[in-house]
Parts: C-alpha cells; sequence; structure tokens
C-alpha cells in the first residue's frame, strides 16, 4: 500500500511509482500468455483477433514479420486471460487505486503497449482523459511494468504537474489523438521518465501528460495500461477500446450517482481505427507531407 507521502506526490505530481507491487509468478503468468500471443502473430500479416465492437484485439506495428514479430498492442487482455484479471481486478492494484481515488473503484478498459527491440514504436505526448472523457476526473491510468524499463528500451515519461493543465487533442478540425507538436520541447524538458523494474506499478492521473520513446535497446519493454475510475465518474462517449468488463466494480461498489464536476470538455472524435496509434501516425505522416 502507499504511504502518506506517496499519496501526497501522487496529488501534487500526477503520479506515483510503488515498487515492487506485483509478484514474480504473477509476473511469470502473464508474460508467458504475451509470449504466446507474440507467437500467434507470426502467423499474422495483418492486426486479428476481435474484442467487443469488433476492432482487432491484437494490433501490429508497421514492419512486422514473421522472423520479426512486432505485436505493439494487446487490447482488453482480461477478457481472455485470468493471469491478468488476477493482477487488475483482484489484490493490491485495486486497493491502491482506492487510495487515491476513494474506496469505490470500476473498471474502464485497459491494453498492453510492446515495445520489441530495435522498435521504432513511440508514443506523442497526450492526456488520456482526452480520450475517455468522464463526469469527473477521478481516475488513474495503472501502469504495470511488465519489463525493468528506462529510457533505453522506451520508458514512459510523464511530466510532472500537468494533471492540472487542459491542452487541446484537435488540430484543423480533426481529432489528432495528441497535443501539439509545438509543445514539444516544453514537455521534454519539463519530463520525467518512469525507471523501475518488473512489478513496480506507476498510478498516473487520467489529466497527466505523457509519452514515451522508441525502444533501441536490445531488451524487451512490456507495459500495462489500465484506466480505473471513482465508481461515481460516469463515462462521457464511448469506450475507445470496449470491453464487457467495463464498470466492473474491482473495489467498493457501485454507485448509482454521477458526480459531475467538469463544466467544459473536449470531446473526442470516436475513432474506429484499432489502436490509437494509428491516429497519431496519420498526424504524423500529415506533418511530414506538409513539411512542418
Ligand atoms: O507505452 C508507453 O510508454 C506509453 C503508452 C501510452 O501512453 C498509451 O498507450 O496511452
Amino acid at each position: 500500500m502507499l504511504s502518506e507521502d506517496q499519496i501526497t506526490t501522487y496529488h501534487e505530481r500526477g503520479y506515483v511509482l510503488a515498487r515492487g507491487v506485483v509478484p514474480a509468478a504473477q509476473l511469470d503468468a502473464m508474460r508467458a500468455e504475451l509470449a504466446a500471443w507474440t507467437e500467434e502473430s507470426r502467423g499474422h500479416t495483418e492486426n486479428f483477433g476481435e474484442i467487443l465492437g469488433g476492432k482487432a484485439r491484437f494490433d501490429l506495428q508497421p514492419g512486422h514479420t514473421a522472423d520479426n514479430p512486432q505485436l505493439r498492442r494487446v487490447a482488453n487482455p482480461v477478457d481472455i486471460s485470468e493471469a491478468y484479471r488476477n493482477v487488475l481486478f483482484e489484490g493490491p492494484v485495486p486497493a491502491i487505486a482506492a487510495q487515491l481515488l476513494g474506496p469505490d473503484v470500476v473498471f474502464h478498459h485497459f491494453k498492453t503497449n510492446t515495445k520489441a527491440p530495435g522498435s521504432a514504436t513511440r508514443v506523442d505526448y497526450h492526456q488520456d482523459h482526452a480520450f475517455t472523457p468522464h463526469t469527473n476526473d477521478d481516475m488513474i491510468t495503472v501502469l504495470v511494468l511488465l519489463d525493468d524499463m528506462d529510457e533505453a528500451n522506451g520508458c514512459l515519461t510523464v511530466v510532472p504537474g500537468s494533471h492540472r493543465e487542459r491542452y487541446s487533442h484537435w488540430a484543423d478540425g480533426r481529432f489528432i489523438g495528441r497535443i501539439d507538436p509545438a509543445m514539444d520541447a516544453e514537455f521534454d524538458a519539463r519530463a520525467e521518465p518512469i525507471r523501475g523494474s518488473a512489478g513496480d506499478v506507476c498510478f498516473m492521473h487520467n489529466w497527466a501528460v505523457h509519452g514515451g520513446g522508441p525502444n533501441l535497446s536490445a531488451a524487451p519493454r512490456s507495459l500495462l495500461i489500465c484506466d480505473l475510475s471513482a465508481a461515481d465518474a460516469k463515462p462521457l462517449c464511448v469506450n475507445p477500446v470496449p470491453t464487457p468488463h467495463e464498470g466492473r466494480v474491482v473495489h467498493g461498489q457501485a454507485s448509482r450517482v454521477a458526480r459531475l464536476t467538469q463544466a467544459e470538455l473536449e470531446m473526442p472524435e470516436i475513432y474506429s481505427d484499432d489502436s490509437f496509434f494509428v491516429i497519431q501516425e496519420r498526424e504524423a505522416q500529415a506533418r511530414a507531407k506538409e513539411g512542418t
């Protein structure tokens, strides 16, 4: 569980890293599942599998081949794997989330993000709440480190204090799934790398600005990314990564009350792509074409 100091750090900085939360046996079980899905991906040239609503569950990095598989994202592994349900629905992860959100906590959606060794996968600066607006922002992105990570293998980077800031994720009338690239230099100067070991968990406010570079090392890098909210934070738009577990109570009890605290919110465009990477890539290509 978090100490009082760690809880204060979370509220002041917008994130806190809790060490050694997930035991080795549970990490091994999740890694084994991910390794099996990666093996399976060798037999595919396009995204495959299906989640609720029809998007693909398994998302391939451009350049993926049978010899060099690059399974960058798995949507809602909790739908198909007990190993992931055990970590995200029970035990210390929901209990710590309750220390930060209040006693009643529900699940929204979840994905794994893998940067294979040498992979170009990068994540542009964004705020998760811009993709999943709710009636209030008592929401956390839980980031479970499945591997040791630092800058060399493309660890997550977070901008401290940015959970109190609001940025548009639109440009020229389109939802671009990222903050204006003109802000990149400022964020690079402020951002802090989340260096940690497998089993550590970063609890990050849903408005915290974050991103991450490519994995230029020989080491793998997989991260679990799970959105949890206070039970009285009700979604204002459809889930971009639908799952039958949306709204599942992981701590305390359900709420029939929607608590409204956000007077004005920019809404996302509901995207039909399998993952948000496609939106960010489309935007990068558009910029490259325009020469900006
Ligand atoms: O994998 C990472 O380092 C960050 C991923 C991320 O921020 C996301 O997918 O929303």
